[in-house]
């Protein structure tokens, strides 16, 4: 077992110790035959508790029954895990503003001790195997309970008609998801005869096997020594010897492909495998259709299922990597060279590494860094085992099972949208939701960035100091939106009677120091960085599963947030940077313009997908002023948007439209959170109609069940066009900002 901490959970957050009691798997993988990972039917889901410190979120397994009594399970474990919750019945709401206050009754309970609103952040197929396949060849021991709940969340998602799974929980299946996820079950400890399994390899097999496998999962593979490195298109981590000015030097990059380069090539240039196991020489049969020992491996370096190939690599790319293979790997590239290479990606991995006390950005950069770290130092240096502390909180546990989250969280990002649907609703003073917002107030002030990185500029990193991340400060990455929201949150509180002033005038500043950074030279704001390069760098996109994603781009998310925080922030100290400001707003919003598609709508890159950039691009336009009524833009917009709108009053926009830029109905009808982005967006732009709003609302108040709450339904976010990802709280935070919003601009209007 783990170690006991004083509550007596078994507390993977302690560094691991090898120990040989039956009720972990052993850390000797060395011997699989001889000892099998331990796996259950389910774990007791009445045993879980979500460990929140200070914002850092772990989920716990109480083995031991006395340590299940001294720390019972909350309201908000409970209902994370889809167990029973009581929560009473509420007076039926006759209008909005009583809608709002029964989901806040509800919503309230979510409310976690450090006072942020956390929830699953899963979706995506493909983060799960990272951590999986990055503790198996690092030999770091999976306990029970784990195991068997991520065989449980596998088994729950598998395709139900053809066994497989895709890049996320809607997608289709694909080589991608099958052959990743196959190989966490059977790492897991799911035998390869089970009839999940069989069926499983025979869709997989269908699909061409891992040689049709896009680049990431064959890298996976090869570290893992079930593919040879041949099949493996270059990552030559020399490319970071590359000086700055040259046009595509890698610190140009997106920050998550260029966190994601480090690792890759630093192994790929490594050609490290794992030690060979029983399991995987297993694989090496199970996974590939074709006799394994046969394979010619480079002759697969670009075979991929065609599923797998939303964004096939160009000539260009291609063209390269058959430069590097055959020219530069085999007579140009000497030991000196490579060695160089490697020996700067690892600083830049450490200094990774110490910029997020080994959190690191993300799911899929942070298990490759693991990797890299245990192939560097051993098994039992300070880096890689921080890093197995750190692996826990990107894992989620729900009724399904366990599975991985998108980054550690959503902390400051949900916790901002909670704080701001009180404000819209008019409910800040009412001293009802004063503790629930106080302890909000506290956790943004705890969480605000407080100094830039050490070394900035060596590790290419943004100017940060004042932001706020997206999860939480241990991660660190400020992202232009999410310090808006933040900041936004902040003001309105702090502005609001009977609430301290917590972040002084100085760290209020800072935040727009950083914030004014933002901004492009077209006007519009990108996410973590301006842009570095222009968007030409696709041409060099080698993961043939997401798009857009080499670069920066401007994203009407972004900008809308950058543009109203600034507005709030000058309307209360009208002379800190005024000018700057003005310009700033004014140079955003003539971008927000220009980025109009024909139809009147706005592509969404974060939210699915027009109806999420469109509520955004309406909001920005009405901050300065421009409505329906007097703009041609927000007069478009709006019109969009109510030829969108079904026949029960709401909304229903499907995933693939991020993939095809193209609108497209949800084919299970209108969703709540879709609906309340377009209410929003046209109360916004004052689309007079008042007909069409108040079809929305009520239908937003229709759904709403009678303890407060409002159901899961069809995925909301979503990012490099392709993968989506989930937003739970967005039923409250925009349902309840749509009604309340609703309250406020038209308080005699009735509903029901
Ligand atoms: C996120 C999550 C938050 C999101 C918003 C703040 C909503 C957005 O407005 C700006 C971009 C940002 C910060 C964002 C960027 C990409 C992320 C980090 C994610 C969608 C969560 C997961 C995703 C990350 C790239 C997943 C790893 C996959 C790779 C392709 C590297």
């Amino acid at each position: 077992m783990g170690k006991k901490d004083v509550t007596g959970a078994s507390s993977d957050t302690q560094p691991l110790e090898k120990s040989s009691t039956k009720k972990r798997l052993s850390s000797d993988l060395t011997d699989q035959s001889a000892k099998r990972q331990r796996i259950e039917e389910r774990t007791d889901h009445g045993r879980w508790r979500m460990r929140d410190d200070k914002g850092r979120q772990s989920w716990v397994y109480l083995e031991d029954d006395e340590a299940a009594k001294h720390w019972p399970q909350s309201f908000a474990d409970k209902y994370f895990l889809g167990l029973p919750v009581t929560a009473p019945e509420l007076p039926r709401p006759t209008n909005p503003l009583d809608a709002v206050r029964n989901g806040l009754e509800f919503f309230e309970k979510l409310q976690l001790p450090s006072g942020h609103w956390g929830c699953e952040y899963g979706g995506p197929m493909f983060l799960l195997p990272c951590i999986v396949i990055a503790w198996y060849v690092t030999k770091t021991p999976i306990p029970w309970y784990y195991a068997t709940e991520i065989k449980n969340y596998l088994f729950a998602r598998a395709n139900p008609e053809d066994g497989g799974w895709g890049l996320h929980i809607e997608g289709e299946t694909s080589v991608f998801g099958t052959s990743l996820n196959y190989t966490v079950l059977r790492i897991v400890g799911v035998d390869a005869d089970h009839p999940v399994m069989v069926k499983a390899r025979a869709t997989l097999h269908k699909m061409g096997g891992a040689t049709h496998a896009p680049h990431w999962a064959k890298w996976w593979l090869a570290v893992m020594g079930v593919a040879q490195w041949d099949i493996v298109n270059p990552t030559p981590p020399e490319l970071w010897l590359l000086p700055d000015w040259v046009p595509i030097a890698p610190w140009r990059w997106w920050i998550h492909i260029r966190q994601v380069f480090l690792p890759m090539s630093y192994l790929w240039s490594k050609r490290w495998q794992a030690e060979e196991t029983e399991l995987i020489r297993s694989l090496r049969h199970e996974l590939f259709a074709e006799d394994w020992a046969k394979i010619n491996w480079a002759s697969h370096r670009n075979t991929i299922n065609p599923r797998d190939n939303y964004h096939p690599k160009t000539w260009v790319l291609n063209t390269v990597n058959w430069c590097l293979v055959n020219i530069w790997n085999p007579v140009l590239r000497t030991r000196a060279i490579a060695q160089k290479g490697e020996e700067w990606a690892m600083k830049l991995i450490e200094m990774e590494n110490e910029n997020t006390d080994h959190a690191d950005l993300a799911t899929v950069s942070g298990p490759m860094n693991t990797v890299c770290l245990y192939v560097k130092e051993g098994p039992d240096s300070y880096a890689v085992r921080r890093h197995r502390e750190r692996a826990h909180e990107f894992l989620w546990m729900k009724d399904e099972g366990l599975l991985a989250n998108g980054t550690n969280g959503v902390q400051c990002w949900d916790t901002a949208f909670a704080i701001q649907a009180v404000m819209d609703a008019g409910l800040t003073e009412d001293p009802r939701w004063r503790p629930m917002l106080m302890k909000a107030l506290e956790f943004l002030d705890d969480q605000q960035i407080r100094e830039n990185v050490k070394d900035q500029d060596k590790c290419y990193r943004q100017q940060r100091k004042g932001g706020w991340a997206f999860s939480n400060k241990d991660q660190g990455y400020a992202v232009s939106d999410c310090v808006s929201e933040a900041l936004k949150s902040v003001i309105i509180l702090q502005k609001t009677p009977g609430f301290p002033t917590l972040i002084d005038d100085r760290r209020i500043f800072d935040a727009i120091d950083t914030l004014l950074t933002y901004q492009n030279p077209s006007g519009g704001c990108s996410s973590y960085e301006p842009p570095r390069a222009g968007t030409w760098m696709e041409v060099l996109n080698a993961a043939e599963v997401f798009g857009n994603i080499m670069v920066e781009y401007e994203y009407p998310e972004c900008t809308t947030a950058v543009v109203t925080a600034l507005s709030l922030f000058h309307k209360h100290w009208p002379e800190y940077r005024t000018k700057e400001i003005d310009r700033f707003i004014e140079r955003a919003v003539k971008w927000i313009k220009t980025a109009q598609k024909p139809h009147g709508g706005w592509y969404g890159s974060w939210g699915i997908c027009f109806t999420y950039a469109t509520m955004f691009a309406l909001e920005s336009l009405a901050s300065v002023g421009e409505t329906y009524k007097n703009s041609e833009y927000a007069k478009r917009g709006c019109e969009f948007l109510i030829s969108k709108q079904r026949e029960d009053g709401g909304w229903s926009e499907h995933y693939r439209a991020c993939e095809t830029g193209e609108y497209i109905e949800h084919p299970s009808g209108s969703q709540v959170v879709m609906t309340a982005w377009a209410v929003i967006a046209l109360m916004k732009a004052d689309y007079p109609n008042l007909e069409h709003i108040k079809r929305g609302i009520k239908l937003i108040m229709d759904r709403q069940q009678s303890n407060g709450e409002w159901l899961q339904e069809a995925i909301e976010g979503v990012f490099n066009k392709s993968c989506m990802i989930s937003y739970p709280n967005y039923k409250f935070t925009f349902t309840l900002k749509a009604l309340g919003m609703f309250a406020r601009k038209y308080p005699t209007e009735t509903v029901v």
